[in-house]
C-alpha cells in the first residue's frame, strides 16, 4: 500500500529562514528512509533534511537558492508506509494528506519532532533506533538522527566563538567539534577520497567547501607527493595555500592575453621555489663610490680609443670576490645538513633580456682583472639578449649580483639563486649629503641590498659582509691587501 505524503521542513529551532544550498533528489527517485533530501544553510550552520519514509519522489517543490522555513513543503512522496516507516509514522503521514496543514502535529513533517519537550527523550530514542546499524557510525547518519530527534534547534545555539566563517558548522555532531562548512555530498566525496575537510580551504559562500575545493586539494596533495619523491634531498616544496583567485577580468574591462615566455616559465618556477623554500633576510647598506666612479670615468676616457668600457658592475664583481674570500660561508651551498664550501669563484649576474631574466656566470672571476670582467659581462649580456647563451654559460655560479643601477630604485629584495646562499642587489647610485664629522659633503652613494639564507648566514655576518663591500668600494686599493 502506498500513500502520498508531503515532506516538510522540520523544526529548525530559532532560525526563521534558511537557504536551500543543495537538492539531493529528483522526481521519480526511489529513496530510502533517512536518506538526505536537501541541504539547508543558515548563517551559523548547514544541515541536511532527511526523509522520514522510503518511497518514490513524485515532485520536488524546492530548488537551490530558495528560502525555506519550518513547514515548507520539500517534496511529495509516494511513501511505502508499511515497509519503511513505523506504524505510528504511517498513521501520522496518511493523516497528513487528509488534514488541514495548520492542524498537523509536527510529526507530519520530516523532523518527527515531539510536540512537547517532555516527550523528547522518548522520541529521540525511537528515532535513533530507526537508524540502520550499518550506517549509524557514519557522520551523515548521525546528522539524520539528530535532526529527526527534533534537535535541529541546537544548530542555532552554537556558541559565538564557534561561529567564525572559517569554523562554520555542518549539522553533524555539532556538540563535539567544529566541523568544516560543507554539504553532505561534499563530505561524502571527501570521505571517499580520504580527505580531511579540516585541511581544505572553502571557496564557496561563507568559506563553504565545494566539490572543486576537494578536487584541488587532492591535486595539490598528489603533486606535493610527486615533488617529495623526486627531490633527492627529501624536502618537499608544497605549501597548503589558497588556490589562485579565478577572476573573469572581462567583467571589468577589455583585456588581451599573452602567454609567458619559455624563460619566464622556467625562471618563474625557480624564483617561486627559492622564495618559498629559503628564509630570506635582506641587509641594506650604502657604499661611497665617489672616488671609484671618478676612477671608472678616468679609465673609460683613457681606453675610449680601444673601445673598452669599464662598468661599475665589473668593480662590484671584483669586490664581491674579495668579500667571498674573507667570508667563505657566503661562497657555499646547503646539502641537507652539510654546508658545501667552494674553493672556486664563479659569479653570476642577472641580465634583463626581451624574453625574461637569465643569469650568465663568469667563471673564475678571482683570476680576472676589472677590464676583463667588464668585457666578459658585456659579451655575456649581449649573448643573453640574443638568446644565444649556452647552458654551460649559466651553470656553476657561487654568488649572484643583480644590478638595477642602470634603471633606478633605492633598494630591493633580490631572491637568492638556489643553491647559492646569498645574492647582492645593486640599485642606482645618487649624490647625497654625507656628514664627515665637520660638515656635509656631497658623496656618490651606491645602495647595496644583500639577501641571505638565514639558515646558513647570521644577520651579523651579513652586516659584516655588506660593510666590508662598502669599505672596498669606497677605497678600491684595499682589494690588493
Ligand atoms: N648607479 C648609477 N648608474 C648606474 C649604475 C648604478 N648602480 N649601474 C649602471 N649605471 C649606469 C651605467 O654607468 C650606464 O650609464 P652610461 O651609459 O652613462 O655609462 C647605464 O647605467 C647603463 O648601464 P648598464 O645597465 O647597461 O650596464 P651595467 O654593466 O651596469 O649592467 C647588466 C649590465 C647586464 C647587469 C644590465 O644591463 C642588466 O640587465 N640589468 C638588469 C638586471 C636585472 O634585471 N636584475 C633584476 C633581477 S631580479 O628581477
Amino acid at each position: 500500500m502506498s500513500t502520498t505524503i508531503e515532506i516538510k521542513i522540520p523544526d529548525i529551532g530559532d532560525v526563521d529562514e534558511v537557504d536551500v544550498i543543495e537538492v539531493l533528489v529528483a522526481e521519480n527517485d526511489q529513496i530510502e528512509a533517512e536518506q538526505s533530501l536537501i541541504t539547508v544553510e543558515s548563517d551559523k550552520a548547514s544541515m541536511e533534511i532527511p526523509a522520514s519514509h522510503a518511497g518514490t519522489v513524485k515532485s520536488v517543490s524546492v530548488k537551490v537558492g530558495d528560502k525555506v522555513s519550518e513547514g515548507t513543503v520539500i517534496l511529495l512522496l509516494e511513501a511505502q508506509a508499511d515497509a519503511d516507516a513505523s506504524p505510528q509514522h504511517a498513521a501520522d503521514d496518511s493523516r497528513a494528506t487528509e488534514d488541514d496543514a495548520e492542524q498537523q502535529p509536527k510529526s507530519d513533517t520530516a523532523s518527527a519532532a515531539p510536540s512537547d519537550a517532555s516527550s523528547e527523550p522518548a522520541a529521540s530514542k525511537a528515532e535513533q533506533d530507526k537508524v540502520p546499524k550499518s550506517a549509524a557510525s557514519s557522520s551523515e547518519e548521525k546528522t539524520t538522527s539528530v535532526i529527526q530527534a527534533g534537535k535541529a534547534h541546537e544548530l542555532a545555539s552554537i556558541p559565538p566563538e564557534r561561529q567564525s566563517p572559517t569554523a562554520s558548522f555542518a549539522a553533524t555532531d555539532v556538540a563535539a567539534r567544529n566541523l568544516p562548512h560543507a554539504s553532505p555530498s561534499v563530505r561524502k566525496f571527501a570521505r571517499e577520497l580520504g580527505v580531511d575537510l579540516n585541511l581544505v580551504e572553502g571557496s564557496g559562500a561563507r568559506q563553504r567547501i565545494t566539490h572543486d575545493d576537494v578536487r584541488q586539494f587532492v591535486k595539490h596533495a598528489l603533486s606535493r607527493e610527486t615533488d617529495s619523491r623526486t627531490d633527492s634531498a627529501g624536502s618537499g616544496s608544497g605549501l597548503d595555500v589558497l588556490g589562485w583567485p579565478k577572476v573573469d577580468f572581462t567583467r571589468f574591462g577589455d583585456i588581451e592575453t599573452r602567454p609567458l615566455s619559455r624563460i619566464q616559465k622556467l625562471s618563474g618556477a625557480n624564483l617561486h621555489r627559492n622564495w618559498v623554500m629559503i628564509p630570506h633576510v635582506t641587509n641594506n647598506d650604502l657604499a661611497d663610490i665617489t672616488k671609484l666612479e671618478k676612477l671608472r670615468q678616468q679609465l673609460n676616457k683613457e681606453n675610449a680609443k680601444d673601445n673598452i668600457r669599464i662598468t661599475m658592475l665589473a668593480f662590484i664583481i671584483k669586490a664581491v670576490v674579495a668579500a667571498l674570500k674573507k667570508f667563505p660561508e657566503f661562497n657555499a651551498s646547503l646539502d641537507g645538513d652539510t654546508l658545501v664550501l667552494k674553493q672556486y669563484f664563479h659569479i653570476g649576474f642577472a641580465a634583463d633580456t626581451p624574453n625574461g631574466l637569465v643569469v650568465p656566470v663568469i667563471r673564475d672571476a678571482d683570476k680576472k682583472g676589472v677590464t676583463e670582467l667588464a668585457q666578459e659581462t658585456s659579451e655575456l649580456a649581449a649573448l643573453a639578449r640574443d638568446g644565444k647563451l649556452g647552458a654551460a654559460q649559466m651553470q656553476g655560479g657561487c654568488f649572484t649580483i643583480s644590478s638595477l643601477g642602470g634603471i633606478g630604485g633605492t633598494s630591493f629584495t633580490p631572491i637568492i639563486n638556489a643553491p647559492e646562499v646569498a645574492i647582492l642587489g645593486v640599485s642606482r647610485s645618487s649624490m647625497q649629503p654625507v656628514w664627515n664629522g665637520d660638515k656635509f659633503k656631497p658623496r656618490l652613494m651606491l645602495p647595496l641590498s644583500l639577501s641571505y639564507d638565514h639558515r646558513v648566514i647570521d644577520g651579523a655576518a651579513a652586516a659584516r659582509f655588506n660593510a666590508y663591500l662598502t669599505t672596498l668600494l669606497a677605497d678600491f686599493r684595499r682589494i690588493a691587501l
